[in-house]
């Protein structure tokens, strides 16, 4: 079954009432992509591929998965993975939903719509991760087709792991991403900072400094740092202060506890100790088939390892466990903060390796509010 593909709309979606809600409000489904490039996903991907399958079948417990599968791995996807996710024949790059998606937003009449931001493989032909993504580019308006639902083709490029809205008109992102000449090298900060509030509604933006470190992503939001509900965010930590990570994640906590949101609060920051740190084994690097421009797999790279980088389902937190030595205290801690859902821990290393996690291979739809 294919779903026609609409022309974008005109206009933004603020102007016309739309807003990204808070990814821990109520989700209609989650979409996921099917890894498969044996240049990124080490052993010809059967190793991710049962890591994807683990996270898509724990949060089908809890609302509707679809993933997305190029047309040579349908069978392949489609026997690995639950009966109560769905299997939808899409072609694509990689399998990084969570950036070649639409982000949706909703309005106060019931209505969603997508926003397909300009997708250019984390970097273009500054340092993108590979050489090759009109695939990618397409998948949001494909998924937007799927869904039914109108889109806005936005003007500059960003990934979705690059921003985190809290529903209620605050925005998080990080200066190490959006501000990258790698991005929009012909836009200013305030003219970013204008196109996110034209497309996610946002109010007031706070801006981060820099992300985890060496995320191939130029430092992602959601790697870093995200919101549990309005007010309330978790920040990746690591009490060593020699750890390059140290520095960034104080500065992003001086940043939210000296910033406001939209509706005038504090921030409540809660820290989330890191895994590790871990770095990529001789066997991982070896079993990545290396090709002439696409990011090289290395051993004893570090990894960009974070428990931030969790997923929300209705009913269940779905968290990567990434070290043995820290999973339990990451597990206890989002327990508290999401106090009416199961914590539900998933292996996630064979993702991290791909250069991302939970949070990155996922992409909610959002149950639009009726009121
Ligand atoms: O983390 C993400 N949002 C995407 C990671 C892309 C890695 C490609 N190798």
């Amino acid at each position: 079954m294919t779903a026609p593909v609409l022309g974008p709309r005109s206009g933004t979606p603020a102007a016309e009432g739309f807003r990204i809600p808070g990814e821990f409000e109520p989700h209609d489904a989650c979409w996921m992509a099917w890894p498969a490039r044996p240049d990124n996903w080490r052993a010809d991907a059967e190793p991710a591929r049962a890591a994807f399958a683990a996270v898509a079948n724990a949060i089908a417990v809890s609302e509707p998965v679809v993933v997305a599968v190029n047309p040579a791995d349908t069978d392949g996807a489609r026997a690995v993975l639950g009966e109560r996710v769905s299997v939808i024949t899409i072609p694509s790059d990689d399998a990084w939903m969570r950036d070649i998606g639409p982000t949706f937003v909703v309005d106060d009449r019931g209505e969603r719509r997508g926003i397909d931001w300009r997708f250019n493989a984390w970097g273009g032909e500054r340092g993108g991760l590979y050489a090759s993504w009109a695939q990618d580019d397409a998948m949001a308006a494909a998924v937007c087709g799927y869904e039914g639902v109108d889109r806005y083709r936005a003007p500059f490029v960003l990934e979705g792991g690059a921003i985190h809205a809290d529903g209620e008109g605050t925005l998080l992102v990080t200066e190490e991403c959006l501000l990258n000449p790698n991005r929009n090298p012909d836009l200013s900060r305030a003219e970013i900072e204008t196109l996110l509030r034209d497309y996610t509604g946002a109010e007031r933006v706070v801006w981060l400094g820099l992300g985890v470190v060496n995320d191939e992503t130029d430092g992602h939001v959601d790697n870093l740092c995200c919101f549990m509900r309005p007010g309330v965010v978790a920040l990746t930590w690591t009490d060593d202060r020699t750890d390059p990570q140290y520095e960034r994640s104080l500065d992003a906590r001086h940043r939210l506890e000296g910033a406001t949101d939209a509706r005038g609060r504090q921030f409540e920051v809660h820290l989330l100790h890191q895994p590790g740190p871990l770095t990529v084994t001789d066997q991982e690097a070896a079993g990545v088939q290396p090709v002439p421009g696409t990011q090289p797999r290395v051993a004893g790279e570090r990894l960009a390892a974070s428990y931030v980088n969790f997923y929300p389902a209705n009913d269940r937190v779905i968290v990567p466990l990434l070290d043995r030595a820290r999973d339990d205290a990451a597990v206890t801690a989002l327990a508290a903060l999401f106090p009416d859902r199961e914590i539900v821990g998933v292996e996630a290393r064979e993702i991290l390796l791909g250069g991302g996690n939970i949070h990155c291979i996922t992409q909610p739809v959002p149950a639009a509010p009726v009121h």
